[in-house]
């Protein structure tokens, strides 16, 4: 592929299909783009530090409560091991990068679910990853209730987050919408329809913005 190198990130609550999206986006750049410096990670995660803090935040320490501040700064901890360690360097060897989550998951879940204040989320977020942010996001907009059956369906051992109620995944999915619907790099999909629509979308999608940048 004639392009630089892209950074594409896919968001979404759980069980909305992210992780097969991810999968999908690598199909086709490899498989229609002949592309084969790729990688994919996921976010947190992606790095021996980074995979070590998502089991602590996934699964916590005993009983003992973790703060609101505690778990944003585990995030952020996660998040700018993986850019320094995994992403930036791939970038500049011409690997493209493909993430399950970023960024935005802690505005939604911290700043909508938790309520954290958004001027500590800009803040953390100027002060640790400035302006480094993907050049393409897929949003994929599914309601709790049917995305968290779908999980339950997988796994019935939900982790601690996904304990959370109704309500606060209600907080995080408005928050995703009125982010997605104020930045055009962010590209939201009806993650209600089925995996293979939900798949040929992002794949039209996909193509357009390729053409775009010269593919
Ligand atoms: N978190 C945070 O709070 N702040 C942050 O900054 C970051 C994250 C980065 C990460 O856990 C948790 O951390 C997450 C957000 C929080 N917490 N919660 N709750 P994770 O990575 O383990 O969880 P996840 O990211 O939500 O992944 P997931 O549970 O695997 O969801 P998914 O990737 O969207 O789902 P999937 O594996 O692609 O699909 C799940 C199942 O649904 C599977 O059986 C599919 O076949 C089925 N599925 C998916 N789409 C469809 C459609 N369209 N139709 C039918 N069935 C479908």
């Amino acid at each position: 592929m004639r392009v630089r190198s892209k950074f594409i990130v896919v968001e979404g609550l759980e069980g909305s299909g992210k992780s097969s999206a991810v999968k999908k986006i690598a199909d086709i750049l490899r498989q229609k783009y002949g592309l084969v410096d790729l990688i994919i990670t996921r976010d947190p995660g992606g790095t021996l530090l980074s995979e070590s803090l998502r089991n602590l935040i996934k699964k916590g320490v005993n009983d003992e409560l973790i703060t609101d501040h505690a778990e944003l700064l585990m995030f952020y901890a996660a998040r700018v091991q993986l850019i320094e360690q995994v992403i930036k360097p791939s970038l500049s060897k011409n690997i493209w990068v493909i993430s399950d989550r970023y960024d935005l998951s802690s505005h939604a879940y911290q700043g909508g679910g938790r309520a954290i204040d958004v001027m500590l989320l800009k803040a953390l977020r100027n002060l640790v990853i400035k302006n480094f942010q993907p050049d393409l996001t897929f949003y994929l907009d599914v309601s709790p209730i049917v995305g968290l059956s779908r999980i339950f369906i997988r796994d019935t051992s939900l982790d601690r987050i996904e304990r959370e109620s109704l309500d606060f995944f209600n907080r995080v999915r408005s928050c995703y919408r009125l982010m997605a619907s104020k930045n055009h790099r962010i590209i939201t999909i009806d993650a209600h329809q089925t995996l293979q629509d939900v798949h040929k979308e992002i794949f039209i999608y996909l193509k357009k913005w390729l053409m775009v940048q010269g593919a």
